[in-house]
């Protein structure tokens, strides 16, 4: 157990009450605040009004959490129907900041923020950053891109809070990235997983030490990573990594976090309802099952949403954790319901692909999916990168990789596929979230 206790000396962002409420009190507060936000969807959104008219709701009929599994759903398709504001429940003078989803499909979903809201956002930023270690005496590296992307700016008013140094360094540009993070002596790190072991590429590429770095710390998000790919980024850039999760149209980061001991991590149950049902029959599924994440928000004004489907695939677990927080963790997602691949009617996601591959001495941890469909028959093809050694040296080798890679996804998903073996730096590298499968069948 680490030992907590309320402190002048501890940061106020370790919101003890709320961070350690007991279940009843907790769904009390949840069921409060969710009246509210039932009641406000009801009287300001014409698409809530909608929804709530067709199945003959009235948002005063409910009495207990259990009922929120009568409401409907809300999907992206409603957002995009409401473009740019449709969806918003207080008056344009009341928003101060707009964000939006980094969806590269269609037009992107709008989200907005009161003063009030934008305020809880940095809390709970803050909350998170602080469960994860981060302290005043940390200096932040931001290395998302500031814009309309929620993680810069998220994570940038989180880290004032706390009364951290920020560097709003923003994505590209490693090598200046190296230098800030060197000269300005940077302990924590803020990306996304794939630009971390992108940075530790340059990092020994350029021949610099570990040694002159002072990083300790990696909060790493936006995007599913594997456990062996955090232990990649923990060995290659001397610091502990850990998991955040959030999504703009729920808020941005901050809607869940992994506390130090990294088992799951941490939702804001305080601010969100999570739920987890089967994607397919959008039944609320028991405790402890494996299905897509449901959110609705308790304290949102500008943008609340009720029973947003995330299509994140995850596992809710309500044991009290070890740092004391009784928040529910969530699993590390498995990917999205909808970036699942069915390849020969085998469902696989990438993590799970990846975490076999990581496995096999040699493997570089990047890598690129390639799905065809050819007389009919679906083809996976994996790129994977390999060490030089493997790459420029004997066959034998070469053969062993392939093999055991072959084996693996075999024996453990159930899955054949073409190994294609890469050299050093030969797949293309992502600044932001990384896009790992090209799916040329055409369905
Ligand atoms: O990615 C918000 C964010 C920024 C979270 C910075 C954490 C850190 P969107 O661009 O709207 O928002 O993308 C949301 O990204 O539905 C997940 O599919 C995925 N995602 C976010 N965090 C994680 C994570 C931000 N820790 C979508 N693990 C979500 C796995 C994640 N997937």
């Amino acid at each position: 157990m680490l030992k907590h206790k309320q402190t002048e000396a501890m940061p106020a962002i370790w919101d003890f009450a709320a961070e350690t409420l007991d279940r009843d009190a907790l769904r009390t507060l949840q069921l409060q605040r969710l009246q509210q936000t039932l009641q406000a969807t009801a009287q300001k959104v014409p698409c809530y009004q909608a929804k709530y008219a067709a199945c003959g709701f009235e948002p005063g009929d409910v009495q207990s959490l259990d009922q929120l599994a009568d409401l409907p759903f809300t999907t992206k398709e409603d957002l995009r129907q409401n473009y740019p504001y449709g969806m918003f429940a207080v008056p344009m003078r009341d928003v101060v900041r707009i964000h939006s989803s980094s969806g590269t499909t269609g037009k992107p979903t709008v989200v907005g923020y009161t003063r009030d809201d934008l305020h809880i956002w940095t809390q709970l930023v803050a909350r998170f950053m602080t469960a994860a270690g981060v302290t005043a005496d940390d200096i932040v590296h931001i290395a998302f891109g500031y814009g309309l992307f929620t993680g810069a700016f998220g994570l940038h008013y989180g880290t004032e809070a706390i009364g951290a140094s920020v560097i709003p360094m923003s994505g590209g540009n490693t090598d200046k990235q190296l230098m800030i993070m060197q000269d300005y002596r940077s302990s924590a790190l803020v990306c996304t997983p794939s630009y971390a072991l992108t940075i530790a590429d340059r990092m020994e590429q350029n021949g610099l030490n570990l040694k002159d770095f002072s990083l300790r710390v990696g909060l790493f998000g936006a995007e599913p990573w594997s456990e062996q790919m955090r232990r990649e980024i923990e060995s290659r850039l001397g610091i502990i990594a850990t998991d955040n999760y959030g999504l703009s149209e729920v808020m941005g980061p901050g809607v869940a976090g992994e506390c130090q001991c990294r088992r799951g991590m941490h939702i804001a149950e305080d601010h969100f309802l999570a739920e987890i049902i089967d994607p397919d029959t959008g039944k609320v599924l028991p405790e402890g099952e494996v299905g897509e994440l449901v959110i609705t928000s308790l304290s949102k004004q500008a943008f609340p949403v009720v029973r947003y489907r995330t299509r994140d695939i995850t596992r809710l677990n309500y044991q009290k954790c070890d740092c004391g927080r009784t928040l529910a963790r969530m699993e590390k997602t498995r990917g999205r319901s909808d970036d699942m691949l069915i390849i020969k009617g085998v469902n696989v996601f990438p993590t799970q692909i990846e975490e076999v591959l990581f496995q096999i001495e040699g493997c570089q941890p990047h890598y690129q999916l390639v799905i065809d469909r050819i007389n009919n028959m679906d083809r996976l093809e994996i790129q994977v990168e390999v060490n030089e050694h493997i790459f420029f040296d004997e066959m034998k080798e070469q053969r062993r990789f392939v093999n055991e890679a072959e084996h693996k996804l075999a024996s453990v998903l159930g899955i054949s596929a073409n190994i294609k073996l890469i050299e050093p730096s030969g797949i293309i590298r992502h600044e932001g979230k990384a896009s790992r499968v090209l799916d040329r069948r055409k369905l």
